[in-house]
């Protein structure tokens, strides 16, 4: 029930579900002449990697719980660049720019450069893979990621022997980011996060290039961003302009501004609490006031099997 699945490319997926949903939608939106922000009205990344995406990828794993809504999970945001409240990241990012896009890569690693984002997606074989995602706060989702394993670009990247952990930052652009020309920043940009290097190669961390069969809104981290399954939502950094190899632990955005609350591993855990609030259970969205629909947190956000290996030895309350 709450296990990953490897499915075979034969396996039916309820893909089927959400793309005759979007149909409707956008046959409704053209009917509302696009005016408000529905699922559809809001602006997309290059038409090549349209192009990518909207190739019949086979959905490599699920979980057995209901997807979310594309509604919530587009609505439903968190983004400081845009602003911090839920919704300010879908309104005030329509007109974010996407194409061109490079990504740079430095550190220990023997094919470092700027690359364009073209020739880093271009060519590659995308899966599907239905995640559950577990903000710290306390919210959760389950969210049908477009992408390909990060494990596949770093062996590209060829890292050398001193490369212990890779690290990455989210573009910093004042014109285009709100949050980053206020007066007072809500954090420090750029937005930065970083994995040790097996768990940045375990088969489960995926670099997202779309959801929902679609390109990723840029309320989502368009054009590309990490999703991390296993670990709580803010290791899983959007719109990744840069990526270093380094042999020193990186610092981390959300362990710089608050050390007591938010660790370095941040992997989903029921059992070590929030200093200001328990993290055993979780509110699935969509919610309501009639219907909470908590349920229970699972270790590693039900991924075990797949990555308790890493943390063998290790005192995760002390890691947290
Ligand atoms: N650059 C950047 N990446 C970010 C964030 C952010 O504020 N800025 N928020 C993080 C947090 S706290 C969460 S829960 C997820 C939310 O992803 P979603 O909006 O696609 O659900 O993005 C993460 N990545
Ligand atoms: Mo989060």
């Amino acid at each position: 029930m709450t296990k990953v699945k490897r499915l075979t490319e034969n396996d039916v997926t309820p893909k089927a579900a959400y793309l005759n949903r979007r149909r409707f939608l956008a046959g409704g939106a053209a009917l509302l002449g696009g005016a408000t922000i529905g699922a559809e009205a809001w602006a997309r990344p290059a038409d090549w990697m349209l192009q990518q995406v909207k190739q019949e990828w086979p959905t490599t794993y699920r979980v057995d719980e209901a997807i979310t809504p594309e509604y919530d999970a587009t609505h439903y945001n968190n983004y400081y660049e845009f602003g911090t409240g839920k919704n300010d990241p879908v309104r005030n990012s329509q007109n974010f720019r996407t194409d061109p896009w490079s990504v740079q890569v430095s550190g220990a690693c023997n094919n470092p450069g700027t690359y364009a984002l073209e020739d880093l997606i271009k060519a590659k074989d995308l899966e599907e893979r239905i995640y559950r995602f577990r903000c710290v706060e306390a919210w959760s989702m389950v969210i049908p990621w477009l992408g390909f394993p990060l494990a596949d670009l770093i062996k590209r990247l060829d890292p050398t022997s001193d490369a212990k952990y890779v690290a990455f930052e989210t573009l910093v652009d004042r014109d285009q980011f709100p949050n980053q020309r206020a007066l007072r920043p809500a954090i420090p940009y750029p937005y930065i996060e970083g994995l040790r290097m097996d768990e940045a190669m375990n088969p489960l961390t995926l670099m997202a290039v779309g959801m929902y069969g679609e390109t990723l809104p840029n309320q989502n981290g368009a054009p590309i961003r990490l999703v991390v399954p296993w670990k709580y939502g803010f290791k899983s950094i959007k719109a990744i302009v840069r990526i270093h190899f380094t042999n020193e632990e990186p610092p981390t955005t959300w362990s710089n501004a608050a050390p007591r609350e938010y660790g370095f591993y941040a992997n989903v855990n029921p059992t070590v609490d929030h200093p200001r609030w328990s993290q055993a259970t979780e509110r699935r969205l969509p919610t309501s006031f009639f219907n909470p629909n908590v349920i229970d947190t699972l270790m590693f956000n039900g991924y075990e099997e797949e990555v308790a290996h890493l943390y063998a030895g290790m005192d995760l309350r002390r890691f947290y």
